[in-house]
């Protein structure tokens, strides 16, 4: 493998071709009208140009991407993530050009695609699933038969969703009817296969996930979990590793039915099984997705690895050069997502130009971006500015660590997730590990960031006010108000 198209923008797209020149593998990126002057673009050794502004004429058109590889002499493509990474038919349309997909094969991509056939294929290698169904449902009474077996409330969800996509909670059987049809229609319109199953609903579950990792020798290893329950709308905002609930043995076999689901798909490369897990600890797969994630980076702060290298070396065909016994986790380690959306107006996507743009900087901090100071935001993509990771030995010193980093870095010119990420680290909630995908509903309000930021002003405002006090009884001399202030301010 001599030089890798990286099939993306932003943060992901310069941290693939970081790892990909410290390989000695050359780099091309593929770039909007939008993006001429992305750091992605100046970073890569060569550059194409796919299109205008929108990624569905862009980063979307698997046929640009394909030519520009061949213009460039590029023997392979990653994905990074969104866009076409978990796309079976353009993984499919790589392999027929003759180049190499970084990434699963097709047939892995389709089965974890469609969320029944990855219960399915889970169920056969004993993976534990919540009670419900491996089938779509398609009628009434067989739907009223699995509420009354699994007992209420109930989640209906849609096979060709995921990500929280067309799921629908009925409380009770009253509402089934109803519930069915919708979402039947929904995921008609929405995926064009009107395919929904049941579960049972988990009350406030903690999402947590494996990853996992694959080559091409049949050795399947998994890298511990990450916690991502702190989630908005189904959009993750704070992930660590590892998670603070895990025991050795729960670790343990969560990490081997993670491998088992990489087995029923016949998985290679970089992938994560995702887990719902109760108040009693059960866990329960949910699903796998197919490619690397916005949060791997707290995996690679805890083992020490780098997983797009360890993606590279599989796709080039190279045996994993590590054992399940050979991984140990190192410490802790903390991720927040740097978007540029308000966190004061209901998380609204915020765009401008970047004025001000100074990340932090320090031995245990890292930060993934994809922007630099005066760059414009553009409206056309997901809002991600940035991933600012920290490391500690413990997770009371990770959290520490990550409120200096907020602190330090210096955005202005548009609205980000910063603050909100302060308000998260300082929440007694949080800082207990007593959290769970609720998090956010039950804790956050603007208010809430409001007043945190109120008391500092306040203080501000006093202590410049008390100066000024000063300074006028300085000039003066007599001080008649003197007495009244300083039992104000002492
Ligand atoms: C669930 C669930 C409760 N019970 N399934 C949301 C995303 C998709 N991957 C599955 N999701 C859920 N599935 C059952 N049977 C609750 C959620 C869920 C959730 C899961 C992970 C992270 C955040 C979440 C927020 C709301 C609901």
């Amino acid at each position: 493998m001599k030089k890798i198209l990286v099939a993306n923008r932003g943060e992901i797209a310069l941290r693939v071709m970081r790892t990909a020149r410290r390989m000695g593998i050359q780099t091309v990126a593929v770039y909007s009208q939008a993006d001429r002057a992305s750091p992605h673009v100046r970073f890569a050794d060569e550059a194409v140009c796919i299109g205008p502004p929108p990624s569905t004429q862009s980063y979307l058109r698997g046929d640009k991407i394909i030519e520009a590889a061949r213009q460039t002499g590029a023997d392979a493509i990653h994905p990074g993530y969104g866009f076409l990474s978990e796309n079976a038919a353009f993984a499919r349309q790589v392999r027929e050009a003759g180049l190499i997909f970084i990434g699963p094969s097709p047939e892995s991509i389709e089965m974890m695609g469609s969320k029944l056939a990855a219960k399915e294929a889970a169920k056969r290698f004993d993976v534990p699933m919540v009670p419900g169904v491996e089938e779509a449902v398609t009628d009434l009474e067989t739907a009223k038969a699995i509420g009354r077996r699994v007992g209420y409330p109930i989640l209906i969800k849609a096979s060709a969703g995921g990500g929280g996509k067309g799921m629908r909670v009925v409380e009770r059987e009253e509402d089934l009817q109803e519930q069915m049809e919708r979402a039947i229609s929904e995921a008609t319109s929405a995926f064009g296969d009107g395919s929904v199953f049941i579960e049972k609903y988990v009350s406030s579950p903690r999402h947590v996930e494996v990853q996992v990792m694959a080559d091409t020798h049949g050795n399947v290893v998994y890298l511990f979990e990450r916690e991502c329950s702190i989630q908005r709308r189904h959009q993750k905002v704070v992930e660590e590793a590892p998670c603070v609930i895990m025991t050795p043995d729960i670790r343990r076999a969560m990490g081997e039915a993670a491998v088992r689901v990489a087995r029923a798909c016949n998985y290679t490369g970089a992938g994560t099984v995702e887990f719902l897990v109760d108040a009693e600890r059960n866990f329960y797969f949910l699903e796998m997705n197919t490619r690397l994630q916005v949060e791997h980076p707290v995996t690679e702060l805890i083992t020490g690895l780098d997983l797009v290298e360890c993606q590279i070396r599989v796709a080039r065909g190279e045996e994993l050069p590590f054992r399940q016994e050979d991984l140990r986790i190192h410490g802790h380690a903390i991720e927040l997502r740097v978007c540029a959306e308000d966190p004061q107006e209901n998380f609204l996507p915020s765009t401008g130009t970047l004025t001000r743009y100074r990340p932090p900087k320090g031995e245990y901090i890292r930060v993934d971006d994809g922007y630099s100071e005066g760059m414009e935001v553009p409206i056309f993509y997901d809002p991600l500015l940035a991933k600012l990771i920290v490391w500690g030995q413990t997770r009371a010193e990770a959290i520490q660590r990550m409120k200096q980093a907020i602190d330090a870095y210096e955005v202005e010119g548009v609205a980000t997730t910063l603050p909100f990420g302060r308000f998260v680290m300082d929440h007694p909630a949080f800082v207990e590990g007593h959290f769970d995908t609720g998090f956010i509903p039950k804790y956050y309000t603007p208010e809430a960031l409001r007043e945190k930021h109120a008391l500092p002003a306040q203080l501000a405002a006093l202590l410049a006010l008390r100066l000024h006090l000063e300074h006028k009884q300085q000039l003066s001399l007599s001080a008649p108000r003197q007495s009244s202030w300083s039992t104000r301010f002492e």
